[in-house]
């Protein structure tokens, strides 16, 4: 058996509150069955160049969501990561919701959430804009700029490096706000027509292949699992283009 508290204690508070907080709203909201990731990458340790690398994976689907992941990992003693993405099932007219945070020695470097659109028009739809609109404004201290393969993401995502305790936990409240919205919607949705799921599914492998250039990802797990290993884990696991 694989002891899982061993990870959750040594990694940064705010991955470990976001954690919780994205498994409870996943329970409270909709029917969770396990997913079965591609065999022996559940949890996975590394070391190449780097330091040890590793990796918990927990992962479900639903009746609206093919495949819903949390990963947890850290490397060495001075990076922690929390990368989580929703693939909706391509029938249902929905977002993804994807959230990523990466705490180094000297704090949060980078905390990102976002709705993003898979729509034919790469808009979020009107039940979407309006919960969202209607979300009080916070304001953060350091905003990032996203990279050019950003190009995905929506107007509302937030990409920043927390100031201080205080805008990390107005990050954790923006995340939960973003992820009740995006089930609420999601438990409400109704299949759309086969040609339109077409479309959908183009919008997802749009948002996978434009992740998989994140080279900053990349880097890290070819570091310490090879080039061929991080090719596969950020095709199969991480960003998946679905086939249906
Ligand atoms: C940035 N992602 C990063 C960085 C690292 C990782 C080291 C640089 C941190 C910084 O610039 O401060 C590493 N992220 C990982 C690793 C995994 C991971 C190793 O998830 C997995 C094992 N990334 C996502 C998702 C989003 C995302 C779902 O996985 C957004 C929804 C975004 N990460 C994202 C962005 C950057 C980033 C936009 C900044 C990239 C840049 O500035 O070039």
């Amino acid at each position: 058996m694989i002891d899982s508290s061993d990870l959750k204690s040594r990694l940064h508070p705010l991955i470990n509150q976001l954690a919780e907080a994205i498994i409870t709203i996943w329970q409270e909201n909709l029917n969770l069955s396990p997913y079965q990731l591609p065999k022996g990458l559940g949890y996975v340790e590394g070391k190449l160049e780097g330091e040890r690398l590793t990796i918990e994976n927990s992962c479900y689907h639903s009746r609206e969501f093919r495949k819903m992941h949390l990963e947890l990992a850290k490397v060495g003693n001075n990076l922690d990561i929390l990368h989580c993405v929703m693939f909706p099932y391509p029938q249902y007219p929905l977002a993804m919701f994807g959230c990523d945070i990466v705490a180094g020695k000297a704090g949060i470097s980078a905390a990102i959430v976002d709705l993003s659109p898979t729509s034919k028009d790469k808009t979020l739809s009107n039940d979407y804009l309006e919960k969202l609109s209607n979300l009080e404004t916070v304001t953060f201290k350091d905003k990032r700029d996203l990279p050019p393969w950003g190009d995905i993401f929506s107007p509302f995502c937030l990409f920043i490096r927390p100031a201080d305790r205080e805008e990390e936990a107005l990050f954790l409240n923006r995340v939960k706000d973003f992820l009740t919205i995006h089930c609420q919607i999601a438990v409400a949705s109704e299949a759309v027509s086969e040609a339109e799921k077409m479309l959908y599914l183009e919008g997802q492998k749009n948002y996978c292949s434009q992740q998989q250039q994140n080279d900053k990802t990349r880097r890290v797990l070819e570091k310490a699992f090879g080039v061929e290993w991080a090719e596969n884990y950020m095709t199969s696991v991480l960003f998946d283009i679905p086939s249906y």
